[in-house]
């Protein structure tokens, strides 16, 4: 008897354990997005003080003027030794300048400090005039002092998420009261982000992830709310502690928090089913991309019950067209779908990592060396796996396949003799051996393929 082999596909499993792609925890060392802006580019005057051409660009954040140059001061007298600074060119009496401080990718920050100093020709003298904009018509006064070693001075709530800092200066009575900035301050906005998924129903949870671009310097705490949409709450999913509302907090220093969705295992056979969480936040410091004031994840529940064949599997996910192939990895995760459905895996979004561990293993040792698996139940009828072996990578020898585990299924094949199966309720462990060649050292390398038999087959 022939066994239908359309359609017909391989997958190869490499023998290295792959990092799922949805891992979605960041290194916890990555730099909060803390810009010091304090001419680092500029070399530092000798004498006197240079000219710096505007606009000038530093780390992401550009000084423009409505004049064409300031100047650089650096170890001037005994003014500012060590510390270079900038300041407007000398101004006429009467005339007012303009600096801004800006991102000109259009990013919106905070401003958290700047040290300023005085200056009138090496003496200290406070000035009292320094005023600072926030480019949303709020303004926030700080005085020099009269150190010129400078002061640094923080700012008001009223200067977190703005899209420009300016300041002005203007002489009067003839007396040119400047100042000089040696340093500024200031941390970007960070954006929320999240991802909509496709959770197993025998998953038990949904992480439903909010995530920073980068990690900030306070705690963000995101509200969230959990609404039904195809799938029904508490018949596929329950409230979280609950609660259909909440706050998720992203610490400080971290890039992303987690709303824990409890999935309901039932036992109906059912369409995938969907409910949203949409979080919302008032903190500051955090953006919501194109500016939005909500986020949403849309979280699918893909049901395992009344699947017997891949192509049910696959539609049990959502997936369709060639994202259903057997050969596809729509989630990204190293892992194709016909290796997915052997095993049970959810082949559209996470997997728990008990579950990978049903994937091939080395096992046996360089004695009897063989890859294990777990196949749960219901055991399949329509996959073929075929274990081969190489010396060299380079040309391989198949030892042992079987398609399927229905009425008739066998091991056929050279190595079938050394296939080792013990059953329990929950599945079948399987250890398929290498033949080993006797009386010298030599490397073996084992991968198991996968294949799809629709309608299943002896072999
Ligand atoms: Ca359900
Ligand atoms: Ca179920
Ligand atoms: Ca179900
Ligand atoms: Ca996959």
């Amino acid at each position: 008897m022939t066994p239908t082999l359309v359609p017909f596909a391989r997958s190869a499993r490499p023998l290295l354990f792959q990092v799922p792609a949805l891992a979605l925890i960041s290194a916890a060392a990555l730099r909060a997005e803390i810009v010091e802006f304090d001419l680092d580019q500029v070399p530092m005057p000798t004498s006197g003080s240079v000219a710096l051409a505007l606009p000038y660009n530093e780390q992401g954040l550009r000084l423009e003027s409505s004049v064409s140059s300031c100047f650089v001061v650096g170890p001037i007298s005994n003014a500012f030794t060590g510390v270079k600074a900038f300041t407007p060119a000398t101004l006429s009496s009467g005339q007012t300048v303009t600096m801004q401080l800006y991102s000109p990718a259009g990013r919106v920050f905070a401003v958290r400090s700047a040290t300023i100093h005085p200056y009138t020709s090496g003496q200290a003298v406070n000035v009292g005039f320094t005023r600072f904009f926030n480019g949303n018509g709020s303004t926030q006064g700080h005085s020099t002092g009269t150190a010129l070693a400078g002061t640094t001075v923080t700012f008001n709530s009223s200067f977190n998420r703005v899209g420009n800092l300016s300041w002005q200066m203007t002489s009067t009575g003839g007396i040119y009261q400047r100042f000089q900035i040696s340093r500024i301050v200031v941390e970007f906005d960070g954006t929320l982000t999240t991802s909509s998924f496709t959770v197993s129903e025998a998953a038990g949870t949904a992480e439903v992830p909010i995530q920073l671009d980068s990690p900030r310097t306070t705690d963000t705490t995101v509200n969230w709310e959990v609404t039904a949409l195809t799938a029904s709450q508490p018949g596929d999913f329950t409230f979280p502690g609950g609660s259909a509302t909440g706050t998720v907090t992203i610490p400080a220093g971290q890039t992303v928090g987690f709303v824990n969705v409890p999935i309901v295992n039932d036992s109906s056979n059912e369409s995938p089913e969907t409910f949203r969480v949409r979080y919302t936040t008032t903190a500051t410091g955090v953006l919501f991309p194109g500016g939005n004031g909500f986020l949403d994840a849309t979280v699918t529940i893909a049901s395992d019950d009344g699947v017997t064949t891949f192509p049910n599997w696959m539609t049990a996910h959502g997936l369709t067209s060639t994202a259903a192939d057997p050969d596809a990895d729509p989630n990204g995760d190293g892992i194709s779908n016909i290796e997915c459905w052997l095993f049970r895996l959810n082949p559209a979004g996470p997997n728990p990592p008990a579950w990978l561990a049903r994937r091939a293993v080395m096992s046996g040792g360089s004695n009897d060396p063989g890859l294990t698996f777990f196949v749960p139940v219901p055991l399949p009828s329509d996959v073929r796996i075929i274990l081969s072996q190489s010396a060299d990578l380079g040309s391989w020898t198949e030892q042992t396949r079987r398609t399927g585990f229905g009425t008739g299924s066998l091991w056929t094949g050279s190595g079938s003799g050394r296939v080792l199966e013990t059953s329990s309720p929950a599945g079948r462990t399987i250890t398929l051996r290498a033949s080993v060649p006797v009386g010298r050292r030599t490397k073996v390398f084992l991968r198991n393929t996968y294949e799809h038999v629709s309608g299943g087959g002896a072999s």
